[in-house]
């Protein structure tokens, strides 16, 4: 009779198990959809995925000071596009940069589905106080050592003026080494009259274009203003 009854328990249990299981699984598997759809909804929301709004990396539990900002603006479990103009420029975490400005959209205009914005190696996460990428090296044009938009005579003569008359300095040394050895001589001055006058090479690169040498450890530009 007992062994019976605990059938019959075990029974109705099993049964009882089978109806709320697939609810439970709906329940969960529902709610952790909605959840992992959110990191798709930021600019390079794919860097930092849950750990941009969770304490926790793989999401969940308590959130980052731009998780409960988030939180603020989304509607419960929705995947409905929340990113906009007032959370960009939010700065959650307190770091000195705005959301927008760590997640590579300070306006907040990207959308869902547009390629996403900026080097993602400079992506920093909006939830956590953390150093600022560093800065990007000042792009210049080889030869233009006056920085005027155009290599011409005035470069050569700029260059002439700051090394034997102790005129004013290029504000972006490396420009001024037309020839690119790594020196700001006579020869640079000279290297642009004959590419000018005398069929001579052009500068290297960055050239005709803005750019960089990259050579970050050789370059000296503080400013170059027509490629501001
Ligand atoms: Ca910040
Ligand atoms: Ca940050
Ligand atoms: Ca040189």
């Amino acid at each position: 009779m007992l062994e019976r009854t605990e059938q019959g328990f075990r029974g109705a249990s099993l049964v009882l198990g089978m109806a709320v299981a697939p609810w439970v699984f709906v329940f969960f598997t529902g709610s952790l959809d909605a959840r992992s759809c959110r990191p798709n909804l930021i600019p390079n929301g794919g860097v930092n995925r849950c750990a941009n709004c969770h304490v926790n990396p793989r999401g969940g539990g308590r959130r980052t000071s731009f998780g409960q900002d988030v939180r603020d603006v989304v509607n419960g479990s929705s995947c409905a596009e929340f990113w906009e103009a007032e959370l960009a420029a939010l700065d959650s975490d307190g770091d000195g940069r705005t959301n927008g400005e760590e997640l590579l959209d300070p306006l907040g205009r990207w959308e869902r589905g547009e390629p996403q914005p900026g080097d993602d190696s400079r992506v920093t996460n909006p939830g956590v106080e953390d150093d600022p990428p560093p800065p990007l090296p000042t792009e210049f044009v080889r030869g233009d050592s006056n920085s005027s938009g155009a290599v011409d005579l005035s470069d050569g003569v700029f260059t002439l003026g700051f090394l034997f008359r102790s005129e004013r300095a290029p504000s972006c040394l490396e420009s001024a080494d037309a020839n690119g050895d790594g020196a700001l001589d006579i020869s640079d001055a000279v290297f642009i009259f004959l590419y000018l006058f005398a069929g001579g090479n052009e500068p290297a690169a960055p050239f005709p274009g803005c750019g960089n040498s990259g050579n970050a450890d050789r370059e000296d530009c503080e400013e170059f203003g027509a490629c501001g």
